[in-house]
């Protein structure tokens, strides 16, 4: 059996994290599993998680690191004989030291995307909220305004994507995320890409998974 690829992409809000992840998901079927997702799932379903994280999503607080392990720990137990990508998950250096008690990632990815871009792309963003699904106005729009290409349901925006809460955000990443950088520089997995556009990044992505798996995308081997 192949060796299972564990990894985690880390980014500001809005900086590509989900729109990455299912890129790489569908490219090299990993599991994808998205702490926001997660979170605005069991928001939506009313669950009593769901109620206890409410209020911190709702104001772009991150949810405390004892109620997330507890959260995503287990949903990690249910993929343990697959290979996965985290995604908003680890945000914090306790969290990370909880997941490092568990497992070894192999490749940590981190976003570094400038403010102007962050603000302006999370003010278009537009999501079908029981899919999850992501459009942005300008770079990924959905085919009818408003509504989910999918399922013709409507569209709506975050709360938390609304400017007080945003720019709380913007401002907590920076403090929280860098000793959970620090930490996976100095395991030396950390992988940094910079840019204004995720096309231009992904190609990057790209091709350092496809080394690091040791395999080609799955849709450049379908088409062969
Ligand atoms: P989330 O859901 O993890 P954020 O805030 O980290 O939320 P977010 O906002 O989902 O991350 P992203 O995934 O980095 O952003 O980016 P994305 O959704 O792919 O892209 C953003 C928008 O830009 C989209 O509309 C996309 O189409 C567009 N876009 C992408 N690339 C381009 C481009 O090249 N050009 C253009 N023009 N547009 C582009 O977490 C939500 C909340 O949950 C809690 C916190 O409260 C958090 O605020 N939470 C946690 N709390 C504690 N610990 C954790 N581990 C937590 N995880 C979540």
């Amino acid at each position: 059996m192949a060796k299972l690829f564990r990894a985690a992409i880390m980014g500001p809000p809005g900086s590509g994290k989900g729109t990455i992840s299912k890129r790489i998901a569908q490219s090299f079927g990993l599991q994808y599993l998205s702490s926001g997702h997660y979170l605005r799932e069991s928001i939506a379903a009313n669950t009593e998680a769901g109620v206890l994280v409410k209020t911190y999503v709702e104001k772009g607080m991150l949810v405390p690191d004892h109620v997330m392990t507890r959260l995503m720990l287990p949903k990690l137990e249910q993929l343990s004989s697959h290979s996965w990508l985290l995604d908003g998950f680890p945000r914090t250096l306790a969290q990370a030291l909880a997941l490092n008690n568990l497992y070894q990632l192999d490749l940590v990815i981190s976003l570094n995307i400038p403010y102007e871009t962050l603000r302006e792309r999370l003010s278009n963003r537009w999501i079908h909220p029981a899919s999850g699904r992501v459009y942005n106005m300008g770079f990924n729009p959905p085919r009818v305004q408003g509504k989910d290409d999918i399922t013709g349901e409507s569209l709506i925006q975050h709360d938390d994507d609304k400017p007080e809460a945003l720019m709380a955000r913007l401002r907590h990443y920076k403090d929280v995320a860098k000793p959970v950088i620090d930490l996976y520089k100095s395991q030396g997995i950390l992988h940094s890409f910079s840019g204004t556009e995720t096309d231009r990044i992904w190609p990057y992505i790209n091709s350092l998974l496809s080394t690091k798996m040791h395999t080609q995308p799955l849709d450049a081997r379908q088409s062969q």
